[in-house]
This record gives structure tokens, C-alpha cells and sequence, in this order.
């Protein structure tokens, strides 16, 4: 799998922003609960740079086992939840970023962020629409809302909208990262298809995300081939 970031040349030391994200399926919660979309290897990260290091990828929070997609109780979320080796906290914060590529009804998003970043409280050069955060500097938001739903390239020089920021779930038990998104926000509504798309990784990663993200750092990724659709009750 291929690695490709984002850069975001932010302030003092190197910051760097990765981007990408992969897609995923959903299912309703009480009926049929979240719906696999796709597994992988228990012990690849960091295949890509050499293989015999893929034990550090556990602790560091980067080994990624599973994807899923579900709908929140009250059907107001689509649930994006990525399953880790380890740790139970989810990652190193600021060190580790996550990301997923998805489509909703065949529109393009990502989903980026990590259990914090609070680097990201500076205006980013990546995102065009709007460049900085609503909150500029205020680490509450940042810690609680570390995920940035947008779509666009998000590369340097090209376009890239931050549609929302969101919270995220880290699962001490069951090592899961659950992203809950507004389905307004990605203008879903009930019985839309959420369809996988490729990214600079494929279409789920996890990558250092303090240092430039480049297909040179080791790193965990997942194609997804499956597209679900969430269900109408
Ligand atoms: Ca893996």
C-alpha cells in the first residue's frame, strides 16, 4: 500500500498534515449494527519500509485490523469505525493520524484527524475553504473535535473544504476508533449509499502524522471494495 500526504508547513517545528481516507458501509444500529467493510493484516504495518518492523506498529497505535460502518441509535450519525492491535488509548496523540476516504452517493469526503490535534489549531495552508479552524488556538476544540470531515484534493495548491469538525470515540476496551458524522454534513439521509474511495494510501490509513506523511514512512492501510447502504429504519 502507498502512502501520500498532505503537507501543511504550519508553525514552529515541522508540522505535517496527512490526508485521506478510505470509505466504508453502514447498517442500522438496532437491526444489523455496523458492517464490516473490510479486515486486514493483523501484522503489516509498516510493510511498505520493511517488514520486520511490524511489531511497533501495535504499540504506536497504527496496526489497523478492521473497518466498519454503522448508523448512530438516533440515526443523526454515520458511524466510521476503524479497529487497531493496540493500544486501548488509540494512538500516540499528535504522532499518529488517521484518515478514510468515502463517498456519499458518489460525492467524495475525507476524514482526517488523530486523538488530537492540537497542531491543527493553526490555520492550515491545505485547507482553502475556510483555512483556519473556528477556533483557532482554543484546545478544547481541538481535543475534542480532532477529526476534520472534508473533500477536495488536499494537497498543496489544491482545493480542500473543511466541512465540519467532529469528535471521536477511542475504545479502551475494544480498541476502536468510532468517528461519528453528521449525516447532514455530507448531505446523506437514510437508505444513501456510502461508497469506498482510493486515497494517497488507499482508502483507510494510519501514518505518523507529526512528520511529512510520505510513502516513505512506514504506515498501515486498507483498501475497501465494499459500499453499504444505510438502512432507511
Ligand atoms: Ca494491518
Amino acid at each position: 500500500m502507498k502512502i501520500r500526504g498532505s503537507f501543511a508547513a504550519v508553525a514552529v517545528a515541522a508540522l505535517v498534515v496527512g490526508l485521506v481516507a478510505p470509505s466504508g458501509v453502514a447498517a442500522g444500529k438496532k437491526k444489523s449494527g455496523p458492517v464490516v467493510v473490510a479486515t486486514d493484516d493483523p501484522a503489516d504495518w509498516g510493510a511498505n519500509v520493511d517488514p520486520t518492523i511490524a511489531p511497533a506498529g501495535v504499540p504506536l497505535g497504527m496496526e489497523i485490523l478492521e473497518a466498519a460502518i454503522g448508523l448512530s441509535e438516533d440515526k443523526k450519525d454515520i458511524l466510521f469505525i476503524i479497529k487497531l492491535a493496540g493500544p486501548s488509548a488509540g494512538g500516540i496523540p499528535e504522532l499518529v493520524r488517521y484518515g478514510w476516504e468515502f463517498s456519499v452517493d458518489g460525492n467524495a469526503f475525507q476524514l482526517n484527524g488523530g486523538r488530537t490535534e492540537l497542531l491543527r489549531g493553526l490555520c492550515n495552508p491545505l485547507h482553502t475553504d475556510p483555512p483556519c479552524p473556528p477556533n483557532v488556538g482554543d484546545p478544547t476544540v481541538l481535543t475534542n473535535f480532532p477529526f476534520f470531515v472534508r473533500s477536495g484534493s488536499c494537497t498543496v495548491g489544491a482545493d480542500c473544504v473543511v466541512h465540519a469538525w467532529v469528535n471521536a470515540t477511542f475504545d479502551v476496551a475494544e480498541n476502536t476508533i468510532t468517528i461519528p458524522v453528521p449525516l447532514e454534513v455530507v448531505e446523506a439521509k437514510l437508505g444513501s449509499k456510502i461508497g469506498p474511495m482510493g486515497g494517497l494510501f488507499g482508502s483507510i490509513y494510519a501514518a505518523p502524522g507529526a512528520v511529512v506523511t510520505t510513502n516513505g514512512l512506514p504506515h498501515d492501510a486498507i483498501s475497501i471494495h465494499k459500499t453499504v447502504k444505510l438502512p432507511k429504519k
